[in-house]
């Protein structure tokens, strides 16, 4: 299993665009606050992605919930791990419902980058793989590169979760800019999931 130290430092928008390229069964997307959602906004518009705003460590529950209400739809969060160490408690959570649609997909530059790149524990010595590793979630595992990436999500589209993969990445800003229009995104999401007409 690849540890922390021997990933290559890989590109956030570059492995959004590989997730999302694999996304043909209509997968929900859970963008965490910052860049992972600014990425995922500019890797392309898709009714099935949901933009977090504002607070910080909410892409995996709310991914969570989409995968228990929806079990025959993937359902991806993809976080910072800055945000991830915010809600550690969450992996405990999965581990003990076990949804098999859900992936987590961590994005680690090691630092709070938004607000002006202070590190985060990630940085000195948490390994987030490891924590969820320990808190039971099996599946847990770094992305030695880009291929070893597109390998590891083409498993957790696939095959039974939860999955956890974990990526180092640089330092680069995120590319898009989402929208701030939260009842815009609820509902478009909404509609993208077949729980709200027109
Ligand atoms: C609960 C909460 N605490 C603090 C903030 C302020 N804040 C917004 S983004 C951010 C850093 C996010 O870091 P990370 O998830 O690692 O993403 P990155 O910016 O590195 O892509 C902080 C501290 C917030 N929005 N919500």
């Amino acid at each position: 299993m690849t540890d922390a130290r021997n990933t290559k430092v890989m590109n956030r928008f570059d492995l959004t665009r590989r997730l999302v390229a694999r996304l043909t069964n209509g997968e929900a997307v859970i963008g965490g606050i910052g860049n992972t959602n600014f990425d995922l906004w500019a890797a392309g518009r898709r009714p099935q992605n949901f933009y977090m705003l504002g607070s910080m460590g909410l892409a995996v529950p709310i991914a969570l919930g989409v995968a228990l209400a929806q079990p025959q739809r993937r359902v991806i969060a993809l976080e910072g791990d800055g945000s991830i160490l915010m809600q550690l408690g969450v992996f405990a959570t999965v581990a003990t419902l076990v949804p098999r649609n859900l992936v987590i997909v961590v994005m680690d530059n090691g630092v709070y980058q938004i607000t002006g790149s202070q590190l985060t524990a990630t940085a000195h010595k948490t390994d987030i793989a490891a924590v969820a590793r320990g808190a039971g979630l099996t599946q847990a595992a770094w992305a030695a590169d880009e291929d070893d990436f597109d390998q590891l999500a083409a498993r957790a589209l696939a095959e039974d979760g939860p999955f956890l993969i974990a990526a180092k990445i640089d330092r680069n800003p995120g590319v898009g800019a989402t929208d701030r229009d939260p009842a815009q995104i609820r509902d478009r999401f909404m509609r993208g999931l077949g729980v709200k007409d027109g």
